[in-house]
């Protein structure tokens, strides 16, 4: 080696060692809390588990992931979903729950029945007061079915009843049980409904009900709370409903108040929104994602 190759390497070593040192020192003081998402794959990484993961980075909490389905899909429609077996859905939870110090939780996709009925007995067999958020996804964006039809019962009795907080949107609530809600006074009726028959706290979300604003309505406790922002119109929102449910599950792993979660999570929801991505498609059509780098949103 001539002199100075000898110096670059000498240079580079010295480099790696400062790197190293950097890391080190880096890793060892964080400790962030941690979240747990029971959900399925969208190969278009704009809902389902790679929202939650991104959101949850984008809000300073570590995610872990319970695999319930995987889905072909683009975001206005499915090609194919899989169920994951029940026996590895219990399993998934019960080996993180087991070693992870959990500190919230939330259900996205769960496809069937059974694997509702296996996720609510893995939790109830976790004999743990760490909160969950079910987001009760039935229906894709784009129209196609993502649960069996006959599991919406399912969960009503066995999963509503360990929840936190249920995060139905309108059509959802109408899947649910609710009769069509047309307007404000219909949509207070039917969350007054839910809260009563399901006794817990429900977040009913409006969409474009009330015009300009996108307008959410807490159900808790017998009062009902108002979560309010503008309607961002134009722009193909999927995967909108897992990143405001994970936003809120992210809250409340960071120990902050159900009220003060979800108010973040609206704004941190509505600046991805806001500052969405747009490509061409092969088909020169638009396609549209949600920008989860936003956390800086909701910074204190
Ligand atoms: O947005 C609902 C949803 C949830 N989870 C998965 C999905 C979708 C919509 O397509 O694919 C995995």
């Amino acid at each position: 080696m001539n002199g100075s190759a000898t110096e670059a390497v000498a240079l580079q070593n010295k480099q790696r060692t400062l790197i190293s040192h950097q890391i080190k020192h880096r890793t060892s003081s964080i400790n962030i809390p941690i979240a747990l998402t029971i959900a399925g794959s969208d190969s278009s990484a704009g809902a389902g588990i790679q929202a939650d993961l991104k959101t949850f980075s984008a809000l300073g909490v570590y995610g872990l992931t319970a695999v319930t389905g995987v889905v072909a899909e683009i975001p206005a429609k499915v090609s194919r979903l899989e169920p994951v077996s029940v026996e590895m859905v219990r399993a998934q939870i019960e080996v993180l729950a087991k070693n992870f110090p959990i500190a919230a939780m939330k259900t996205g996709l769960l496809c069937s029945a059974a694997i509702i009925s296996t996720v609510a007995q893995a939790i109830l067999d976790l004999r743990s007061k760490t909160p969950l958020v079910v987001d009760p996804v039935i229906t894709a964006t784009g129209g196609n079915p993502l649960l069996e039809s006959d599991a919406v019962d399912t969960y009503a009795t066995e999963l509503f009843p360990l929840a936190t907080l249920i995060t139905p949107n309108l059509d959802e609530a109408v899947q649910l049980g609710a009769d069509k809600i047309r307007d404000r006074k219909s949509m207070e009726h039917a969350g007054k409904e839910f809260e009563r028959k399901f006794k817990t706290a429900i977040l009913l979300k409006g969409g474009h009900l009330a015009g300009n604003d996108a307008v959410d309505l807490l159900f808790v406790n017998g009062k009902v709370v108002e979560f309010a922002a503008p309607f961002v119109r134009d722009v193909a929102t999927h995967g909108t409903g897992c990143t405001y449910s994970a936003a809120i599950t992210a809250g409340l792993a960071a120990g902050r108040s159900l009220e003060d979660s979800i108010a973040r999570a609206k704004k941190f929801v509505t600046a991805c929104i806001a500052n969405h991505l747009r490509w061409k498609s092969n088909v020169r059509k638009n396609i549209d994602a949600l920008n989860h780098s936003f956390g800086d949103a909701i910074a204190d």
